[in-house]
């Protein structure tokens, strides 16, 4: 429970800060959105990860409050790139909260910020608990402009068969997976058929957690077009992402 306590000190006392990570296209020749990620660095810990805290987070109401700076931030800071989104991670709960497509127009009209900037990535486990609700959510968001990643795919309980009543612009598919690409004939087989899958949704396919330049070529056959991962760059500190985003748009 120390960490429940000092989360809550952390925005206040300045622990808290984004970092980006490039989601690029033609192999790393432009850059079309970034991806902000926590880091927390404790005075008495050293840095803590969000694998760790958002969960905690995630079980008090903490959560809103961390998620609401972390989207101000990331507002801030697409109004200094030429022309990428920025996609923001919302968890479960937030994602369910009263009101959550009112908020978020809210803070990004007074932000002056196109919906269109702003890409939300939600789990699976975010909208198949309570479907109908999640699609009508999804809808709207998508009709004011935002655009819409389901992350971790592949890892969770989603039917392909539902994801179709869902207003998705992109499919982000988890790195265990490209992970796996090289290794196992499954891996690479899902791969695959994710990228088919998106297609014939007519949705974007996001690879995550590239790492080699062997899987940016499997990547290639398979016909993925949008890349993330160590391989192009790891999440970088906010000066760094805004000189890559005027070089590489
Ligand atoms: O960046 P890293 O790999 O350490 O992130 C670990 C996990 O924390 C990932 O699942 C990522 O989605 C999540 N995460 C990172 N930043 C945020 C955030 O701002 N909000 C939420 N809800 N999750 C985040
Ligand atoms: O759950 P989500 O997909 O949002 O988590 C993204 C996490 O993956 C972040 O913590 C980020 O730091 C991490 N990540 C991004 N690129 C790579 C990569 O190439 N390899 C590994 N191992 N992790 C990555
Ligand atoms: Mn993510
Ligand atoms: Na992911």
């Amino acid at each position: 429970r120390s960490i429940e306590g000092g989360l809550s000190k952390a925005i206040e006392k300045g622990e808290l800060h984004l970092v980006y990570q490039p989601i690029v296209a033609r192999e790393g020749l432009e850059i079309v959105g970034f991806e902000a990620l926590l880091r927390w660095n404790t005075d008495a810990h050293g840095p803590i990860s969000p694998a760790v805290f958002i969960p905690i987070a995630e079980e008090s109401n903490l959560i809103h409050e961390l998620g609401d700076w972390v989207l101000e931030q990331s507002l801030d800071m697409v109004k200094d790139w030429p022309g990428q989104y920025v996609s923001v991670n919302f968890s479960p709960r937030q994602f369910r909260r009263h009101n959550f497509v009112g908020r978020i127009l809210d803070r990004v009209q007074r932000a002056g910020v196109d919906p269109q900037r702003v890409q939300i990535e939600i789990t699976e486990t975010a909208i198949f608990d309570d479907a109908d609700r999640a699609a009508e959510t999804l809808y709207k968001l998508r009709q004011m402009g935002f655009r819409i990643a389901l992350d971790d795919f592949g890892t969770g309980y989603s039917s392909l068969y539902n994801i179709r009543k869902f207003a998705l612009d992109c499919l982000k598919i988890d790195r265990s997976f490209i992970d796996g690409m090289g290794r196992e004939r499954e891996s690479a087989a899902i791969v695959q058929s994710i990228v088919h899958l998106g297609r014939s949704l007519g949705l974007g396919v996001i690879a995550e957690g590239v790492e080699t330049e062997a899987q940016v070529q499997a990547l290639r056959v398979a016909g993925c077009s949008h890349l993330q991962g160590y391989f192009f760059s790891r999440p970088v500190e906010a000066a760094v992402a805004r000189t890559m985003a005027a070089s590489l748009y």
